[in-house]
């Protein structure tokens, strides 16, 4: 059980208690701009507190947007809105006008703080929203100026722990982006459940990651672990594998996260890089194919750490720390998280049969008024949208979306399953497996599959990976159909589109 104090600011628990606790002096933030020790950090924070409060008239529970790759002042424009009593409404560089529109209506936004580099498209998206927006741009000056006229002391609003400060979108890939609402004691509660059992960091600690900020992934990995515990932020702009490895050689990084294909890439280009400060290693955002755990392990010495998170649970509820870790399972629930595999009947199914995944913690999902909640919210359990099977020793062994299961001539068949045995042929860079539309079976596995450039695509290679497949898992599992393609749809945060891929399977 975690006990919060009613009256509760993420940002005083964040940064205030670093300096409190004699840590004013250690590095918060670096990047190849600047590094900021806490008491910089907490002192910038409260000038942007200031310029929000004072000078744009932000009243607590006002949404506040932010738009910007992961920089210093992203961090710090975080932390001045809690600290102002405001919520954060964090978006994604790659936005574009259209899902900055969205953004703005379902949130009702009424301020934003913007890296100039972005601003176009963001003053072009208010141009017809349904509140005026007060725009602040920093790296032009004008943040920066309106900040100096403030002091960088003043104390944070006195907010509840169950006030809402973040508002997280889902990268919507076929609907509506979800705003999914957490409070200012979820932010403490991932550090204390999924960071302190799993990373278990250190002040001497180093992160380092790919996801942006606005990916509730990066806020955890890159602000709200480290900072829970005095330790240090690499922050990258732009972070390919390559930029990754770079990162973790040039500043000792000892925690890394990024996603399943980053890790892949990054293994076979380890040989280059002095990676011996790495102790953590998380993988999450999608399933990791067993092929790439082999890979990273045997590159480097050390064990991926799987999870499974959401943007509706804020992070990581399920996976398990380095000793624990069974290779091609995602792991136990993380303590302070229940979970649960349930049958059609909505019952816990037995163990060893696939079902809906239901979890239950300190956070939840909460979503900005929307009719979906009633599907993700039942009966007190999250129904997360994974099918996943859990084994006589408690282990959750993932299988596909729910939505992502086939079902060909009365077999059940996880499309990641196919996926991870396909990525094994030594032809296949990528691939993504759904059903197509089959008049006799219903469905039938349908591969799409992106080969290495020096492997000719043609009919002797489908033979090849079909009786591939046939070897390595169950052979009605084979993908009948197999497409060329030169690359997969992905989403903003690199997830394969396997909705997209569905489309184009039924067209
Ligand atoms: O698995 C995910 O997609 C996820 C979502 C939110 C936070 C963390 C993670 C890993």
């Amino acid at each position: 059980e975690l006990h919060y104090p009613a009256r509760l600011n993420a940002a005083a628990a964040l940064l205030d208690a670093q300096v409190a606790a004699g840590r004013g002096g250690h590095p918060a933030v670096v990047s190849d701009f600047e590094t900021l020790t806490y008491a910089e950090l907490r002192g910038r924070a409260a000038q942007i507190a200031a310029v929000l409060v004072r000078d744009l008239g932000l009243v607590p529970g006002n949404r506040v947007l932010l738009r910007s790759a992961n920089t210093a002042w992203m961090v710090a424009a975080h932390f001045g809105v809690w600290m102002a009593g405001g919520i954060v409404v964090a978006t994604m560089p790659l936005l574009r006008v259209k899902e900055l529109r969205q953004v703005l209506r379902k949130a009702r936004v009424s301020h934003a703080l913007c890296d100039a580099r972005l601003a176009g498209e963001l003053r072009f998206a208010a141009t017809d929203a349904p509140d005026p927006l007060r725009l602040v741009l920093w790296g032009d000056g004008e943040l920066e100026g309106l900040c100096a006229r403030h002091a960088a002391d003043s104390a944070p609003c006195d907010t509840a722990a169950d006030d809402v400060c973040l508002i997280g979108f889902t990268s919507g890939t076929t609907s509506e982006p979800k705003g999914t609402m957490h409070f200012h004691r979820d932010l403490l509660a991932v550090c204390d459940t999924y960071a302190r059992h799993v990373l278990r960091p250190e002040p001497s600690d180093v992160f380092v990651g790919s996801p942006p900020l606005a990916f509730t992934f990066g806020l955890g990995g890159s602000v709200l672990f480290p900072f829970r515990v005095g330790a240090t932020s690499v922050l990258l702009e732009r972070a390919s594998p390559e930029d990754l490895l770079r990162a973790i050689e040039r500043h000792r990084a000892t925690v890394c996260f990024t996603a399943p294909t980053a890790w892949r890439e990054m293994a076979a280009k380890a040989g280059g890089f002095d990676l011996s400060s790495l102790r953590n290693c998380v993988s999450a955002g999608e399933a990791l194919p067993a092929p790439v755990f082999e890979a990273w392990r045997a590159a480097t010495g050390l064990k991926l750490l799987d999870g499974i998170g959401a943007t509706e649970m804020l992070h990581i509820f399920i996976a398990a720390p380095e000793e624990a870790v069974l290779p091609g399972s995602t792991g136990i629930p993380v303590p302070g998280f229940r979970a649960r595999v349930l049958g059609p009947d909505g019952k816990e199914a037995p163990r060893g049969t696939p079902g809906r995944l239901a979890v239950q913690g300190p956070t939840g999902c909460r979503y900005l008024a929307d009719p979906r909640q009633a599907d993700y919210v039942q009966g007190g359990w999250n129904i997360t949208g994974d099918t996943y099977v859990q084994d006589a020793e408690g282990y959750f062994w993932y299988q596909a979306r729910s939505d992502d299961m086939i079902v060909s001539a009365g077999y059940n068949i996880a499309g990641p399953e196919v996926e991870a045995a396909l990525m094994t042929h030594p032809a296949v860079l990528e691939c993504g497996v759904v059903g197509a539309p089959d008049a006799e079976r219903g469905q039938i596995v349908k591969a799409y599959v992106v080969p290495r450039a020096d492997v000719p695509p043609g009919a002797a290679l489908v033979r090849s990976l079909q009786d591939h497949v046939k070897a390595a898992i169950a052979p009605y599992k084979y993908p009948r159909a197999v497409e060329f393609v030169e690359a997969l749809p992905r989403t903003q945060t690199g997830k394969l589109r396997r909705a997209a891929l569905r489309e184009m399977a039924a067209a």
